[in-house]
């Protein structure tokens, strides 16, 4: 307790005599954009007038759904929060006025229609002045996250007039993959609670929702062509995500620009695939006898491939994505090693007592099938480290401890693209703001040639779900992840941690006001304040 004291005592001095830095003026955006220019002309909206539209010789119409959906919310984040909607509009306005902003997709094919990949483009141009601001961009996704922007950069005041200050902006993201990782099977997510995620998310201008769908404890995913593996291997019928929710959840994040990325773990984290599955894990031995207990998926049988096959088959029709997450991560040889049928097949194929190589063998088949199927793959990075042969365009996830930068040293000196998660496991918490420990990190800061760096395409905030479920899970992203989102989309030298402190509580606010339930940085209260966090 009394240690508990001195330690406020010490973040709340610290606290107090941050110096507010000049950047803070400019509002609180978040991520920072790469180019910004705010002028001190300010012009009022008025939410009556006010429109968002598409700008003459935008290759994107009224057809375009996405963005009609987005103006539509954006006009709703911008006003829609006032505690002042239905006071008298008729008032003068006192300053110049911004009637509209224009939204222009530049390029022939606006990708509205599409879903968004790994390479797509997030650029865009914002332009603010009177009569009307100006948002371009070549593709519909630089139209969402400048439209973001541009709600970031209007406030209210205290008599519920709106403003924003002539600026212009130029934008894009350092990292290509900017991920959340949730995980739905040790707890299961309602539909609700991956929805709102989806929202922070676009608030934070990440990209990929990695969907870490099932696992040991629950198999909530429910599969056109195995009915049984949810049937048996959900924690109940109604902690399923049926093939309408998991399109809602896809079409959802499509219209925010997020992809999907599923990940079906294997071999390891799979007892809850045995349960609707016959035979697909190995039955461990006790000396010469079933124990009853199962370890790993079986590799020895055919019957793992035909069936990881036509499960694989349905995924990729499912996940429009380009890649599906394999896991690969954390496989126990205790049982491969106890039945006496594995080390059989393992002599036969001269394996010796390698069970790496049982290993590689395993995956080595599922990489093959994913790519004949037109598909890439992910993996954790420990497929890698046993040797695996990856295809070139594998690309690794590095995870484990504090040696990361030397892992993704040697992952790239092999040419494989890379994910890093490891310093952004946002399922370990302690006392105090860590989310300046996860701001501090820089992705590219470790040995290796610029070719290497460029292999490094972003990396992912991860929260596990062993103590998360949906009581818990947005106050204990939110804000914590917005640390990783500045970091893998803002300039590598956006590095102010007083100037973040001051961005990042006026946005944590910002995420309250829209319905997501973030969490505080430290002490103060948000002004404007109409929903919880009075
Ligand atoms: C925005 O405009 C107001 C009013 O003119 C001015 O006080 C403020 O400094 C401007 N903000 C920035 C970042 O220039
Ligand atoms: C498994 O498949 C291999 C190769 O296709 C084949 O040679 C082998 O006989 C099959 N084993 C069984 C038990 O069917
Ligand atoms: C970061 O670097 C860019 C380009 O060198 C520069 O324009 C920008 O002002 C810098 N930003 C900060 C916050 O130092
Ligand atoms: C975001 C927003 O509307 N902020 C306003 C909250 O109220 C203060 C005054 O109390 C204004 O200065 C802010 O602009």
């Amino acid at each position: 307790m009394e240690l508990l004291r001195v330690l406020w005592w010490v973040s709340a001095t610290l606290a107090a005599s941050a110096t507010v830095p000049e950047s803070s003026r400019f509002g609180a955006l978040w991520p920072l954009p790469r180019s910004l220019h705010i002028s001190p002309a300010r012009l009022q909206l008025a939410p009556k007038r006010f429109q968002i539209l598409h700008g003459s010789g935008s290759s994107a119409g009224p057809r375009c759904s996405l963005l009609q959906d987005a103006f539509r919310r954006y006009y709703g984040y911008i006003f829609g929060y006032s505690k002042w909607q239905n006071h008298d509009e008729k008032q003068p306005l006192s300053e110049t006025e911004l009637f509209s902003l224009q939204v222009i997709i530049t390029s022939e094919d606006s990708e509205c229609d599409k879903y968004p990949g790994v390479e797509s483009d997030e650029s865009y141009q914002l332009q603010v002045s009177e009569p009307t601001a100006v948002l371009k961009a070549s593709k519909v996704w630089g139209a969402l996250r400048g439209l973001e922007t541009f709600s970031q950069l209007v406030n209210e005041d205290d008599y519920g007039s709106f403003f924003i200050n002539e600026s212009d902006i130029s934008d894009s993201p350092r990292f290509a993959h900017r991920g959340i990782l949730l995980d739905t099977s040790r707890h299961f997510l309602p539909l609700k609670s991956i929805l709102i995620n989806l929202d922070a998310m676009a608030f934070n201008k990440f990209n990929v929702f990695h969907w870490h769908i099932v696992d040991d404890q629950s198999f909530p995913y429910q599969s056109i062509t195995f009915p049984e593996l949810s049937a048996q291997g959900a924690y109940s019928y109604n902690h399923v995500y049926t093939p309408t929710d998991v399109r809602l959840v896809i079409d959802y994040a499509r219209l925010r620009g997020i992809r999907v990325i599923p990940e079906f773990d294997t071999p390891g984290h799979t007892e809850s695939w045995g349960k609707g599955q016959k035979d697909f894990l190995t039955p461990c031995y006790n000396g010469k006898h079933p124990s009853g207990s199962y370890g790993p998926v079986n590799p020895i049988l055919n019957t793992t491939y035909d069936f990881m096959l036509q499960l694989l088959k349905e995924i990729r029709t499912v996940f429009p994505d380009e890649y599906i997450h394999l896991g690969g991560d954390e496989v126990d040889f205790t049982c491969w090693r106890s039945n006496p049928d594995v080390s059989e097949f393992m002599k036969e194929r001269g394996f010796s007592h390698s069970y790496t190589k049982l290993e590689s063998y395993y995956i080595e088949k599922i990489l093959d099938m994913v790519s004949s199927l037109n598909k890439k793959s992910i993996v954790w990075q420990e497929v890698f480290d046993n040797g695996v042969q990856l295809q070139p365009d594998t690309i690794v996830e590095v995870w484990m401890g504090t040696l990361y930068k030397e892992e993704l040293r040697r992952v790239t000196k092999e040419g494989h693209p890379a994910i890093l998660a490891a310093p952004w496991y946002l399922d370990y918490i302690s006392y105090g703001q860590d989310w300046k420990k996860y701001y501090s990190v820089e992705p590219l800061d470790f040995l290796g040639c610029r070719a290497q760096k460029e292999l490094v395409v972003g990396g992912e905030a991860c929260l596990w779900g062993e103590y998360v479920d949906a009581t818990n899970l947005t106050p204990r992203l939110w804000p914590r992840a917005s640390a990783v989102g500045e970091r893998l989309w803002s300039s590598k030298n956006v590095t102010d941690i007083a100037d973040a402190y001051n961005r990042l509580t006026e946005h944590r606010c910002r995420m309250l006001r829209r319905g997501v339930a973030a969490e505080p940085l430290f002490v103060g209260y948000c002004s404007n304040e109409t929903g919880d966090g009075t």
